[in-house]
């Protein structure tokens, strides 16, 4: 096993005012951040994708294994197939799957089985998480963390896609095994997250939520 050669790090170095000004205005922009249902049919422009991919391909992973493949759907055929097996998954998870409380919880932000973001969003990244490393002897070497990692790249990518100007919603249709098969990929990944992304629609609407208060998210150990 050959080790890694050390290199010096290249530290971020700033004033504390500029720390301060700096964590300020992130928070104040990732607060503007919002899932959207409806989009604009707009087409992104090119290789706008690619950057935010890469940025989200910095995230920290187990042993740095990177378990994580990002695909993004622009083929209007396949959003179109990919629409109509979330549907019929959703279709049976609203009626039969989910429990009572589950769709009280949900009734406020007026969810429903039906999913046109799919098709009418310009592209769907599909993130499928590495359960194993295929070698080429036919090998399974093991990922560690591939959960947490993949969880870590994916807000990762959520922030890069609002600091670029888009919006996205983090879709979990369940089960999401039909993404595997419509897009063909290999016995060592498996679905995590489908992310309509693009321009929202006109006047488009969000439900008036809020956020927890730092008093409610953090405790103190002094
Ligand atoms: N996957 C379904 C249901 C759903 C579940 C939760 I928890 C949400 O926060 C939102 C929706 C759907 O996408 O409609």
């Amino acid at each position: 096993m050959t080790e890694y050669p050390f290199i010096a790090l290249q530290p971020n170095i700033l004033d504390e005012p500029e720390m301060l000004e700096r964590a300020s205005s992130f928070y104040t922009e990732l607060n503007l951040r919002r899932s959207v249902r409806e989009y604009s049919d707009k087409s992104l422009p090119a290789g706008l994708l690619d950057k935010i991919i890469l940025a989200a391909g910095t995230a920290p992973s187990g042993a740095n294994k990177q378990p994580w493949t990002f695909c993004i759907v622009t083929n209007a055929e396949m959003k179109k197939q990919i629409r109509m097996a979330a549907e019929t998954e959703e279709q049976e998870s609203y009626n039969q799957r989910m429990s009572e409380e589950w769709l009280r919880d949900l009734a406020p932000l007026g969810t429903n089985d039906q999913k046109p973001f799919l098709e009418v969003a310009p592209a769907l990244i599909v993130v499928f998480r590495r359960i194993f490393e295929l070698e080429e002897d036919g090998h399974k070497h093991n990922n560690y963390y591939v959960q947490e990692s993949v969880g870590i790249a994916c807000g990762m990518l959520i922030a890069a896609i609002h600091h670029a100007g888009l919006v996205c919603l983090t879709h979990t249709p369940s089960p999401m095994n039909f993404l595997e098969k419509i897009l063909g990929r290999p016995s060592n990944e498996r679905a995590y997250l489908l992310i309509p992304v693009g321009y929202p629609a006109a006047e488009v609407r969000v439900p008036d939520i809020h956020r927890k208060t730092l008093e409610e998210i953090c405790v103190r150990y002094e």
